[in-house]
């Protein structure tokens, strides 16, 4: 298992929790060796045409797949879990994307890496600050709690009591 990415998990539709639950299963089967989560955070949607709150989390995944390869992974898990892919930013039963893979940067039309609102977005910098603190973002040469600390989004995120 020779490379590291963070994934970053949200649900805001159905059984949150249980999507959440299942998909950190899958990762560990399918993806690699998960080796580190945060805990779990309600946080408010952003930009979204859906008023639902969301549940957060970020992991922590070594992994052999290379980005394209751990990307359809991701996919292939959303789809098993049963994610309809309608609108863009419309309610979702289960996301998961990859918020860092190595320092490694990636801009091709399927997948950017760093993911581009990473840095801007309280609900991916609260649960990813616990367990990448101390990683430097590969673009803009800062850590993710750095980032945090400094973040003007305003987004409400509170961590959930039952994680
Ligand atoms: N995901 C989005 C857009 N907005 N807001 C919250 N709170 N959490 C998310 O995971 C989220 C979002 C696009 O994937
Ligand atoms: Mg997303
Ligand atoms: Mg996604």
């Amino acid at each position: 298992m020779k490379h590291v990415a963070y994934i970053l998990l949200g649900s805001n539709l159905g059984d949150r929790l249980n999507y959440l639950s299942r998909a950190r299963d899958k990762i560990h089967e399918l993806s690699g060796h998960v080796i580190a989560v945060s805990r779990i955070y309600e946080t408010e949607p952003w930009m979204m045409a859906s008023d639902l709150p969301f549940l957060n989390q970020a992991l922590k995944l070594k992994t052999q797949l290379d980005p394209h390869q751990l990307l359809k992974s991701l996919q292939d898990i959303e789809i098993s879990l049963g994610r309809i892919r309608s609108e863009k930013m419309t309610a979702r039963n289960i996301d998961l994307d990859i918020g860092l893979y190595d320092d490694m940067e990636i801009n091709s039309s399927e997948l950017v890496i760093p993911h581009p609102r990473l840095h801007v977005r309280n609900f991916v910098l609260a649960p990813l600050s616990e367990i990448a603190g101390d990683v430097s973002h590969p673009v803009l040469s800062r850590t993710i709690s750095e980032l945090y600390k400094d973040s003007s989004d305003h987004g409400e995120v509170s961590i959930l009591a039952r994680s």
